[in-house]
């Protein structure tokens, strides 16, 4: 981590320039940068991202600004998280081969990645709220979630190196800041960022005025300090994937921390179920069902390829400190009481951070466009209070969401409710 003071942001017209030299460009857009064509994507909240294209290719250069894009320079923000996510990206490719974007080359000083670029994918969120399915979506996210849960824990690592990348990722300070505001506080006070659609004001007073409610999500937000099962990505949400309709990849890894193993799938469940409640806003009739029932059956899909994948790894990789082979298979005893304990556990926790999740987007700073492209704000207000009692619900009852049906299930009912 070595913020130099000669940082300075990339511009479309400096980038030539600055970078023209650098063999990994070279090698992958040109040898000639008089012929590059840049073009500046960015549309998350955080960074810069350029698209460079040549004679022999292209690359994606991302740039971390010194400040939150989303609301300007009145958010500084360190420029560090650039590093951490180039830790978090090298680390997921060894666990999960081939999930993430190959990295070419990391400057620390300027902040910045150079990474490949993803052609033809496109943000899995805008391809949901399109309508457009991907074959196999479900085994490799569930896989990805699985591997690098299981691959960076206590259940597989060396516990030194586990222990000195858990040092290290709590470097991410003030990242980490903005998921314990936004996520795990802001959403249940009326915090100075926040808003939401006006007719919600019913269902938002009655969220924030329940105190059981508040102590459950207290909770989990302790299980996410204080919990450093595994290196998390940290944010996985639907716009962190980029998809073909046939191949997906996991993207932004800067908000990477080590924290509970249920996070991360949690995160991602919740965006599908905005996906899935914003979906009569967004189809017509005659393919709404349809469309529905392919959202519900990849969550039980990413559920169930989890619950595999990590089983495997259970049976196949259990080579760290936790619940050694000493104490089970080689005293002759199956371990398999173990890691379905383990899983419930695991469930439990995914469940409330789901629902967690699904309120942030709704009442704290940052929204999804699943619901912010809704433009009828009555229509959208009747879709997301079926979200937010959804999220309630399963934050408060969490146990009694075991198995991804019974999910799918009060999926289904909450999506038939009249709440406003
Ligand atoms: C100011 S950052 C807002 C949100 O964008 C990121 O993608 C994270 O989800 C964060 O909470
Ligand atoms: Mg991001």
């Amino acid at each position: 981590m070595n913020v130099s003071e000669n940082y300075s942001p990339l511009t479309s017209e400096t980038l030539c320039r600055r970078l023209g030299d650098l063999d990994p460009l070279k090698q992958n857009v040109g040898p000639d940068p008089s012929g590059w064509k840049v073009k500046e994507v960015g549309d998350g909240n955080l960074n810069l991202v350029f698209i460079v294209e040549g004679s022999a290719g292209a690359v994606v250069v991302k740039q971390a600004l010194p400040y939150a894009r989303l609301v300007g320079e009145g958010w500084p923000l360190p420029l560090y998280r650039a590093f951490f996510e180039y830790n978090a990206l090298t680390r997921q490719a060894l666990r999960d081969p081939g999930s993430v974007p190959e990295i070419y080359y990391f400057d620390d000083a300027q902040a910045m990645i150079v990474m490949e670029y993803l052609s033809p994918h496109t943000i899995l969120r805008g391809k949901l709220i399109k309508g457009e399915s991907v074959d196999d979506l479900a085994s490799v996210l569930g896989r990805f979630c699985a591997r690098t849960a299981f691959r960076g824990s206590d259940l597989s690592m060396d516990t030194a190196d586990r222990k000195a990348d858990a040092a290290l990722f709590l470097g991410n300070v003030k990242i980490t800041e903005i998921t314990e505001n936004l996520v795990f506080c802001d959403p249940y006070f009326a915090a100075e960022m926040n808003h939401h659609t006006a007719g919600l004001d019913p269902i938002v007073d009655r969220l924030r005025a329940d105190v059981e409610l508040k102590a459950a999500v207290q909770q989990l937000f302790a299980r996410f300090s204080a919990n450093a099962e595994t290196m998390l990505h940290g944010d996985l949400h639907t716009g962190s994937i980029m998809c073909t309709d046939s191949e997906t990849r996991i993207i932004d890894p800067e908000f990477g921390i080590y924290g509970p193993m249920g996070f991360d799938l949690g995160m991602l469940v919740a965006n599908f179920l905005m996906a899935y409640f914003s979906q009569p806003a967004h189809r017509a009739d005659g393919d709404l069902d349809s469309y529905q029932a392919w959202i519900l059956g990849t969550i039980e899909g990413v559920f169930d390829n989890f619950d595999q994948e990590f089983r495997r790894l259970w049976n196949t990789e259990r080579t760290g400190i936790l619940y050694p082979r000493s104490l089970f298979e080689d005293a002759g005893q199956s371990s398999e009481i173990a890691v379905t304990n383990y899983l419930k556990s695991f469930m439990r926790d995914a469940v409330g951070f789901c629902g967690i999740e699904m309120h942030r987007r709704v009442l704290s700073l940052a929204h999804n466009a699943d619901f912010e492209e809704i433009e009828d704000p009555t229509v959208r207000a009747r879709l997301e209070a079926r979200n937010l009692m959804f999220g309630r619900d399963l934050i408060l009852n969490a146990e009694r969401f075991g198995t991804p049906a019974s999910i799918t299930d009060a999926a289904r009912a909450y999506n038939s409710e009249n709440i406003l």
